[in-house]
């Protein structure tokens, strides 16, 4: 042992130490922070004694603070358990013990990849750590007895608290006992080492060690009150986890903006990075495999089916690459001493701008982040309201390998490439990434190691990144020469000309749609408080809050000439997020598409429209090796490569997920009747519906036609015509004809879709009233499987209405057996299933069961739905489907425009599911099937007016409770209709 060692422990006997009083913390008292590197390997040993008011969600210690991304924290859970958790969400999680001292030695093993957690010399609790998640590079504060903004109150004492950059071993951890210095005869590696009963002076404790001081943080006081009326998110805080931070994009470049005080991270997307690269994925045997594969399903033999599947027909490598991070943009800030004053930190949705703004030391501090598309720039401007206040460095991370990062000029450069997928596919996404400043007053320098911006009066920030994705065949692009030439662009164009031009860009397409349903006093919460306390009933204003969010996401993550909006749309922080945030076809990227109609955002669609565009030709080859089909197929899921064979397991072995897709092409045509668009997409269709027909086989019971080899996604095993798989069939034959008699085109092609489409297999009704699941009536009363396929014909599709009342009432029947709750985008599903049922106060139970805090409503399971504090949907994890599903949702219970009268004109249902809870409103700009476009303003749950347009002109027929009024529009002109109708 070292002579500083021995000394210290030895001054200690001698001390009163033991009989000192540790640190006391309460709800109100200081807190403390250390600024500490974040390692792995780690170990924290921590004394603890917690007091007999200290409640549940209390933080001992927290490192997941301001922006960190690699972190973690040890937190009391409910039920007096203590819980050491770090940013991925991993847990290691032990009883908190009933005696009055508390030891806890917490680790991270990179080695061993796990999370542990040991209580008062007990063997460590261990969990599975997410190395993806990967600790490193991270300074910034560990805070001792609650979080940044002083939340989370620790109640109780905390004695000693050490952090070693190894793991420490079951002999050493026995050693530590509270009274000797922190980490005396521990061993090398300590990082720092704060004993909390023996203070250094006024501010603070000093560390045995080399480690900092451990001071009194920064006081914390939020703004009150909102900080302006409109359609804010708002909050009193810092995002300190990634479901905090606000989503900003342009629909190819994204933010997640956390609004840290002395530091701030942005969280950077570029939709093109995805992992692996051209790649082909059809398993070679599966063409000889499949005809077996069918001849045993049709005998009823579906576990030898799906044996033979999965031995030689799922796609090499099983698995598709991942969307993945770019990384973060870092600002460390440099601040006047003094408590943190009015922190508010908001998303404008009209404007598409989010803002940070605190008080330090008599200096006001201001910024605004925002993704303009029309400069393709993540765009940051950051003032103070006194002069030359303004210092900071700006840097990059990320968990990408390869990274680099240079100077050109006073330009700070990141580059990296995407990683290796599965099977040796390699990583070939480069990108680059570009980041200057425009500076009033100061200086700025750029190196390696930053861009430095020395006392500036303010600062604009110009961010630009692109990829050498070109299209999904070709990855040579020059992403250099992009994020160049897109910066350049923007050097001389002023802050205030930058966001004009964004505004008014975003704000065409926003501002189409309005809607009121109401307000409450419990509009004036931030918005995480709105989401805990919505179920109080006094905030209808939060649903209108959340439909519209839906349209901001839409618009900030899909335009035109990006990516298709993935699992989470543009924003992910991983570089392998879960189901690989790509797309998910048996439901969920179609329920990213279901507002963008409705909600008046059909340019949105395009991404998606280019993306079943690219899995027509990639899906020509699956459809002829794998099935000797023609036309072309999509199994459930597709990534950046448009690959379209069987992946994972039994969900991959389903083969409708193409022509699903394609329906939303005859969608778009109904809505826009732009029939320049029905010729571009004629040949997709065509293409969907040749492969489903050219895998009916007839089944030998009724010799109905069905769908072989089927299945209900994700419910039940491989079959011959599921329910929704001989729906998608009668849709996309019917579309497909349709379309072809108003192109004039293909007459024999007409004649035998609709023919087969004629001998599909009908609905059944079973034996429990249900709409049958499967051709069987094997539905079980007790199956809550979130997926209800069956009543695709309900929602998205028109096949079940109340024309057809007895099928009508089965497919509620299914419902009701499946139960309100559900995972979030199965919620955003049954809002949409109970609006079709013309039943809106159902629908508004499943949507307050949406619109709560994670896990709060479920009464399954106790853990689906809800919404995150920035009002990310949750699965959970986050999913962004039922976001978009829940926009959809609300559209339907305001309009529906899903069917026809007997001459064939759209039947326009007006406020078709208007629940009790939302008595008076208004909406302006919601679009109907035709091409129409309606306002509507009700009170007392009654239309008062209804105002209806369309740019070409049309008839149709409006129906308001038992009244059908017919309209006939000249091209551009409105009607406008007062009700009760004379
Ligand atoms: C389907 C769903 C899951 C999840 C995944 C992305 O497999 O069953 O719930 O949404 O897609």
């Amino acid at each position: 042992m070292c002579p500083y060692r021995l000394l210290g422990l030895a001054l200690i006997l001698l001390s009163s130490l033991q009989a000192a009083r540790a640190e006391t913390f309460d709800e109100n008292g200081p807190l403390y922070e250390a600024n500490v590197a974040t390692v792995k390997p780690l170990t924290v040993d921590c004394w603890f004694r917690p007091g007999a008011q200290c409640p549940p969600g209390a933080y001992v210690f927290d490192k997941l603070l301001e922006s960190t991304l690699s972190a973690y924290r040890l937190e009391i859970g409910a039920g007096r358990t203590l819980q050491f958790i770090d940013t991925a969400g991993d847990v290691a999680q032990a009883p908190l013990p009933e005696t009055d001292l508390v030891h806890v030695l917490c680790t991270i093993d990179p080695v061993a990849k796990t999370l542990g957690l040991s209580v008062n010399g007990a063997p460590a609790v261990l969990t599975p750590w997410s190395s993806a998640q990967a600790i490193g590079r991270e300074e910034g504060p560990l805070r001792l007895g609650g979080d940044f903004a002083g939340g989370h109150r620790f109640v109780g004492e905390i004695l000693r608290f050490s952090l070693f950059n190894r793991v420490l071993t079951e002999t050493e951890a026995a050693a530590s006992i509270p009274d000797t210095v922190p980490g005396a005869g521990l061993g090398q590696g300590e990082m720092g080492g704060w004993d909390l009963r023996m203070k250094t002076d006024a501010t603070g404790f000093g560390s045995a060690g080399n480690g900092p001081k451990m001071e009194l943080a920064r006081p914390f006081s939020p703004l009150q009150s909102p900080p302006e009326e409109g359609l804010l998110l708002w909050y009193d805080h810092p995002a300190w986890e990634w479901v905090q931070a606000l989503p900003i994009g342009n629909g190819r470049l994204g933010g997640m903006v956390f609004g840290g005080v002395s530091a701030e991270r942005i969280g950077l997307n570029e939709g093109t990075i995805w992992a692996g690269s051209p790649y082909n994925p059809i398993n070679p045997t599966a063409g000889d495999a499949m005809p077996k594969i069918r001849d045993l399903l049709l005998q009823g033999k579906s576990k030898e089916a799906m044996d033979l599947w999965k031995s030689s027909a799922m796609a090499v490598p099983i698995h598709q690459p991942p969307y993945q991070t770019l990384g973060n943009l870092r600002m460390r800030f440099q601040l006047p001493s003094g408590p943190v004053e009015r922190y508010c930190r908001t998303l404008d949705l009209d404007g598409a701008l989010s803002t940070v703004t605190y008080a330090i030391g008599g200096v006001t501090y201001t910024r605004e982040v925002f993704v303009s598309a029309p400069d393709q720039a993540l765009i940051i401007r950051i003032t103070a309201d006194q002069p030359g206040s303004i210092s900071f460095v700006a840097s990059f991370d990320s968990l990408q390998r390869n990274t680099t990062v240079s100077s050109d000029g006073k330009v700070l450069v990141f580059d990296g490439c995407s990683s290796d997928a599965e099977g040796g596919i390699p990583g070939k996404v480069k990108f680059s990434t570009r980041l200057s400043a425009q500076n009033d007053g100061g200086t700025v320098e750029t190196s390696p190691a930053g861009l430095k911006v020395s006392d500036a009066n303010s600062v604009t920030l110009l961010l630009t990144a692109a990829t050498s994705y070109i299209s999904w065949k070709d990855v040579s692009g020059d992403a250099d020469a992009i994020s160049k030439a897109r910066l350049d662009a923007m050097q001389n164009k002023a802050y205030a000309d930058l966001l004009t031009a964004h505004q008014t860009d975003y704000r065409s397409l926003f501002r189409r749609v309005a809607i009121d349903l109401g307000t409450g006093t419990g509009a004036k919460r931030p918005t995480d408080e709105r989401i805990r306390r919505f179920s109080q009933g006094d905030d209808p204003g939060l649903a209108a809050l959340l439909y519209q969010y839906g349209r901001y996401l839409l618009i900030s993550c899909s335009r035109p000439g990006g990516q298709a909006a993935t699992l989470q749309g543009l924003w992910n922080e991983s570089l392998t997020p879960p189901w690989g945030s790509r797309y998910t076809v048996n439901i969920n990227t179609e329920m990213n598409y279901w507002p963008a109609e409705s909600a008046n955002l059909s340019e949105c669609t395009e991404p998606l429209i280019d993306l079943v565009q690219d899995l027509s030709n990639s899906g020509v080859a699956t459809a002829q090796q794998m099935y000797h089909a023609s036309g072309w197929v999509c199994h459930h899921n597709t990534d950046l490569w448009r690959s379209t064979a069987p992946i994972d397991g039994l969900p991959g072995m389903w083969v409708m997920g193409g022509a699903w897709l394609s329906t939303h092409l005859w969608e778009h045509y109904q809505f826009t009747q732009d029939q320049a668009f029905l010729e571009k997409a004629y040949p997709i269709m065509k293409g969907a519906a040749l492969f489903v027909s050219d895998v009916l086989s007839e089944e030998p019971t009724h010799h109905w036609l069905v769908v072989n080899p089927s299945y209900s996604p994700e419910n039940g095993g491989l079959c011959v015509g599921s329910t929704i798989d001989n729906s998608i069939a009668r849709d996309i034959f019917a579309e497909t004809v349709s379309a072809a008699k108003i192109l004039g085109v293909d007459p024999d092609l007409q004649e035998k879709l609709s023919n087969e489409r004629d001998h599909l297999a009908p609905f059944q009704i079973g034996r429990l009233g249900q709409l049958q699941e499967w051709l069987e009536d094997k539905d079980s009363p007790d199956d809550h499987n979130r997926h209800v396929s069956q009543l695709y014909g309900v929602f998205p599709s028109n096949q079940i209405t109340s024309e057809t009342p007895d099928l009508f009432a089965a497919a509620k029947q299914s419902l009701q057996f499946r139960g309100d709750g559900a995972t979030g985008w199965s919620l955003a599903w049954k809002i949409n299933w109970w609006a079709r049922f013309l039943d809106g106060d159902h629908a508004y139970l499943i949507l307050n069961n949406l619109l709560g805090e994670p896990g709060a409503h479920d009464p399954v399971s106790g853990s689906g739905g809800g919404l995150y504090p920035n009002l990310f949907d949750a699965h959970p994890p986050f999913q962004i489907d039922g976001n978009f599903g829940f926009t959809s949702g609300i559209d339907e219970m305001l309009l529906q425009s899903h069917e026809k009268t007997e001459q064939g004109d759209f039947l326009i249902r007006l406020l078709p599911a208007l629940p009790k809870a939302w008595p008076r409103g208004s909406v302006t700009g919601l679009r109907a099937r035709g091409g129409f476009e309606i306002n509507m303003q009700w009170s007392s749950g009654q239309l008062n007016e209804a105002t209806i347009r369309s740019p070409s002109g049309g008839q149709c027929v409006l129906s308001y409770e038992d009244k059908l009024i017919p309209v006939s529009l000249a091209a551009g002109k409105d009607v406008h209709l007062n009700f009760p109708l004379p």
